[in-house]
């Protein structure tokens, strides 16, 4: 079996705390790229239930924020802010309906945290594009980040003692991590497209199968890897390559563009 029992130490996937927002009814406008019609509010509310129980199965303390009628999309606390055992970055996000989320999340961030810093102007930044790997944090140029928002994130991101990279998102893709995700320290999970890009040479790639791209979401919690359930071909693949897979239910806020990492903060406290 591949996942190993590693001991607890600063890695890009041990995470003992979480942070989530409950959806609220406005979720319904979300933000998507497609059209697949609107999401059910109670079938989110429910998959995102769900989602929480599966993160303290998975070792997490999960903080639960209220939800905010305001903005249909701040249920995806990824993209206002990162977050790291070393501090917390508030970002700016790249689509403006989402921009107030950042003073949203700030206050849980500086209850948590003793370093919060904030994204410099000008420029954008939202947290999907953001891949941390081993060897440094890197920073998807898309339609929702900027050159001047990565530029101004990897000085914040030296400030916390760690190395950022600018790298580019395929077009046509909302964001770097919708391509792609860690599987773990040398493996990364990828869609054949990105695969060939040449920005993950040191890492061995599982590519998602054909039809199954937006399975490439997935996010690796201490033991378990968790994947949209929807995607059996890509489970199979995980399970047969012996990552522990945990299916989850998001078909309904997939919708609105979800995927496994946006829907939390993860760190290691
Ligand atoms: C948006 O378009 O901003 C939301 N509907 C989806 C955001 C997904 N976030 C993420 O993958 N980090």
């Amino acid at each position: 079996m591949k996942v190993q029992k590693m001991p607890i130490s600063r890695t890009c996937y041990h995470f003992n705390s979480a942070i989530v927002r409950k959806p609220s009814p406005s979720v319904v406008n979300g933000l998507r790229d497609e059209d697949r019609g609107d999401p059910v509010y109670e079938t989110v509310k429910s998959e995102h239930e769900d989602y929480i129980k599966v993160l303290e199965t998975a070792g997490m303390a999960v903080t639960v924020l209220p939800a905010l009628e305001a903005f249909p999309d701040s249920i995806f606390v990824e993209d206002p802010a990162l977050v790291f055992s070393e501090g917390a970055i508030l970002l700016r996000p790249g689509s403006a309906s989402r921009r107030g989320e950042t003073k949203e999340i700030a206050p849980v961030l500086y209850d948590n945290f003793d370093k919060v810093l904030e994204l410099p102007q000008p420029g954008y930044a939202d947290g999907g594009d953001i891949l941390v790997t081993p060897d440094s944090v890197m920073i998807g140029i898309s339609a929702r980040t900027d050159l001047a928002g990565a530029n101004g994130l990897i000085d914040q991101l030296k400030k916390l003692g760690l190395k950022g990279e600018i790298v580019h998102t395929p077009k046509g893709v909302l964001h770097f991590k919708t391509a792609c995700s860690l599987l773990d320290e040398e493996t990364i999970l990828v869609t054949r497209h990105m695969s060939q890009s040449g920005l993950f040479e040191g890492f061995g790639h599982m590519i998602l199968p054909e039809g199954e791209e937006p399975a490439a979401n997935a996010l690796r919690i201490n033991e378990t890897v968790l994947i949209s359930a929807r995607y059996k071909r890509t489970i199979d693949m995980l399970d047969q390559a012996g990552f522990l897979v945990v299916p989850v239910k998001t078909a309904e806020i997939e919708k609105i563009d979800a995927g496994l990492s946006c829907m939390s903060l993860r760190w290691f406290s």
